[in-house]
């Protein structure tokens, strides 16, 4: 365990509590963040506390503290859980990865950046060109999907608004060769491209945009140079700026702008996401009436390059909508609610392809090339996951369904692979073991995703009948198939129930708490006419984002799937994804809502503690054991350090081998001895136990030269 300050900033490792208790556990925490100790373990786990201001830890001679040591020598850092990510995987040519949970501005993105940066400093002592290209893109791309991903809400200024899963490639030498990104559910709710609602703002690289272009650039895409023209910074009435200065605007805009240049989209590219953002921004101005819908159409044909029978397509895709009765094609006229909610429709979608599509651009420059695993053996992998930690707001969309769902996905994960697999082991071994009681929350997923009957399932149902099915009877679906679960609640379930206001309403109970929910099971839906639209753009780039508007209204047969189930699809194949590496975790702890550095607000604290499961955790770390190895692999491994079964054992089995080696160094007391395993409660016998082994083999091969050369 790492004991190397001194106690006046508490216990480095919760696992050295006195009593684990809520009250001891948040003392220490308390302690720690007072005394800028903002890293704690747990055995493995690091519990991070948002500083909110500028820590001078994450240096070059920092980096170089913690390059190649073990977990226990060191203060807890971030960079001792990348280091051992690291080191896993290059001693044990295993996948790991690192997961980085807790709520929003609890510091995960930060946390996040400063893991990649330390696994870039680390790497490629050979400077080669290759690995410090790759390593360069890795890094630059934070820039970009940041600028198009995250926006100011009232929570966090810089927060991400899409969940984001990296991983990074390595050779054999342990060297960066590439990576991937996979994006999860931008959040793209009216306010973040439309109009902003209170504290939030629409994503920040439309903000740098009107700030930063230059003149010439704004007169092309036939825009204004002022937010306030597009009601990003108007706020019930009056011009407030919500978002950093101009200045910082205008400067953050060139920093995007060269590093997707850097990054390698071509200048066509670039002029392409700016023309594809300015027709957003036309879009937000065009209000409920022809003439202006006209407007907006000019600029949009010409913006981009939709040549096809020219302006009258654009005008009326925004106003009419073509409907196939099955024998005859139609075109019906939109309500003027039904042209506003198609153009906030686009707008979105536009939004959210083309971060996708900027994702996958960085994808395709950073990927793996020119790797032949036959010749360089098995690349293998990190990955960092950083995403959106569990959201409660008054009014709960769509969007924070989704994540709150992510996040009983983790915490599953979490529980099946520190709590419960823990446990099912020692009880398979035969170790004694004290039963630690913890909630399982597979219930509340089931409740989310199960097939037939979880809520996902009745929302796509609801959403194969959009027109004929209404919110009503989305929300009786929900009550016929949910009305015994202990963690549903409905306004028509519980009428007395005054927190359940409208009648839509439904309330899940999460493990981090409650969450009321309201959400329309028909607004997630493009009209097709708008594919088919892009499509016919002559510009290739826009026309790739779009590829389904090839269909005409006669061969959409088969219904696309939908934003539920597309997430669900995402979360399962994200979490199968993550249980088959070696997981580390960091847990985030947002300290206060103020964004201050003083204060540690104890029951915001202690709510964040009990729903990460982390008191939990300490006591199945206490009762549990660091390590654990079959006995005939364990005495592969170390059978050179004991004259008991070097260079072979005469003993009755491995396992009473294994037991007489332990003995001869004085670790038995530190050891359980299973049916099939070795057990070893701490790191610091298992970090003895590889010393010895290395003195032992570099002893071994000495010898062995000198036999060759003939000197014995
Ligand atoms: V969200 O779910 O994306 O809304 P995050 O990612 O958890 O959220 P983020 O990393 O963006 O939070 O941190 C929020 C802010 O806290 C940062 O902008 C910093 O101002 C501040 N922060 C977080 N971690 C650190 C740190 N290690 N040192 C200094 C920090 N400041
Ligand atoms: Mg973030």
């Amino acid at each position: 365990m790492a004991e190397h300050e001194s106690l006046e900033y508490g216990k480095a490792d919760f696992v050295l509590l006195d009593n684990v208790s809520m009250e001891e556990f948040m003392a220490n925490l308390k302690l720690r963040f007072e005394k800028g100790r903002i890293y704690t373990y747990i055995g493995e786990v690091v519990v991070s506390v948002n500083p909110y201001r500028a820590m001078n830890v994450y240096g070059r001679e920092v980096v170089e503290q913690y390059r190649g040591r073990e977990l226990y020598e060191r203060p807890p850092h971030l960079f001792a859980i990348a280091d051992a990510a690291y080191k896993a995987m290059k001693r044990r040519n295993k996948d790991t990865c690192i997961v980085i949970s807790g709520e929003s501005g609890a510091g995960k993105t930060e946390a996040s950046k400063y893991i990649m940066q330390y696994i870039a400093a680390i790497t490629n002592p050979n400077q080669r060109a290759e690995v410090e290209r790759v390593k360069n893109m890795l890094l630059k791309s934070n820039c970009v999907l940041e600028a198009f991903g995250n926006a100011k809400t009232n929570r966090n200024d810089n927060s991400s608004r899409f969940g984001k899963y990296m991983d990074i490639n390595f050779d054999f030498k342990g060297d960066p060769i590439g990576g991937h990104i996979s994006n999860y559910l931008l959040e793209k709710v009216t306010y973040r491209v439309m109009v902003p609602k209170h504290n939030n703002c629409v994503f920040l690289f439309l903000h740098q945009l009107l700030r930063g272009a230059t003149d010439s650039l704004i007169r092309s895409l036939h825009i204004q140079k002022d937010p306030t023209a597009y009601n990003y910074i108007k706020v019930g009435g009056q011009i407030k700026v919500l978002l950093t200065s101009s200045i910082n605007d205008a400067a953050d805009f060139k920093a995007v702008a060269d590093a997707m240049k850097v990054i390698g989209f071509t200048g066509d590219e670039i002029q392409t996401v700016y023309k594809i953002l300015a027709t957003i921004l036309h879009l937000v101005i065009a209000h409920n009436t022809r003439r202006s819908f006209l407007t907006a159409a000019v600029a949009i044909q010409e913006l981009l390059f939709i040549y096809f029978r020219q302006l009258s397509n654009v005008l009326k895709a925004l106003l009419y909508r073509t409907v196939s009765t099955g024998r005859d094609v139609i075109e019906k006229q939109h309500t003027a609610q039904e042209a506003g909610y198609g153009r906030d429709a686009l707008a979105k979608a536009m939004y959210e392809r083309l971060f996708c599509w900027i994702v996958g651009r960085i994808n395709d420059v950073i990927e793996v090339k020119n790797y032949d695993a036959r010749v360089h053996g098995k690349n293998t992998v990190i990955g960092v996951l950083d995403i959106y930690g569990f959201e409660i707001f008054q009014n709960n969309s769509f969007e924070q369904f989704c994540i709150n769902y992510c996040n009983e996905k983790l915490q599953q994960l979490f529980i099946q692979l520190v709590l419960k697999q823990e446990q099912e082991e020692y009880q398979r071994e035969g170790i004694p073991w004290k039963h630690i009681d913890y909630f399982n929350n597979q219930i509340i997923v089931d409740l989310v995703e199960q097939q037939h009957k979880g809520i996902f399932s009745v929302l796509d149902e609801a959403c194969m009948n959009v027109g004929k099915v209404t919110d009503e009877v989305f929300l009786q679906g929900l009550n016929v198939k949910l009305a015994k679960h202990a963690h549903y609640t409905s306004r028509k379930l519980s009428p007395a129930d005054k927190s359940l206001e409208f009648n839509r309403d439904f309330r899940i109970r999460h493990y981090a708490g409650d969450v009321i929910e309201a959400f329309t099971c028909d607004s997630y839906t493009l009209f097709q006419d708008f594919k088919r639209l892009l499509y016919n753009s002559s510009n290739p780039v826009l026309k790739g984002m779009w590829p389904e508007g090839k269909l005409s209204i006669t061969e959409v047969t088969k219904r696309p799937l939908t934003a539920a189930t597309l997430f669900k699809n995402s979360m399962i194949s994200l979490v199968e994804n993550l249980a088959c590496k070696e997981p580390y975790y960091v847990r985030c702890i947002k300290p206060n809502d103020v964004k201050s550095p003083l204060l540690f607000e104890q029951e915001r604290c202690r709510h964040q503690v009990e729903y990460l499961g982390l008191l939990e955790n300490v006591r199945v770390r206490r009762a549990g054991f660091a390590y654990r190895q079959t006995y005939p692999r364990f005495l592969q491994r170390y059978k050179m350090i004991s004259q008991f079964t070097w260079p072979n054992h005469d003993l009755p089995s491995d396992a009473e081998a294994v037991k007489k080696l332990l003995q001869g160094c004085g670790f038995d007391h530190d050891a359980a001895f299973g049916k099939t395993k070795v057990f070893i409660r701490t790191p610091r016998t298992l970090f003895s136990l590889e010393e010895q082994r290395v003195e032992m083999v570099q002893r071994i091969v000495l010898f062995l030269q000198k036999v060759w050369r003939g000197t014995i």
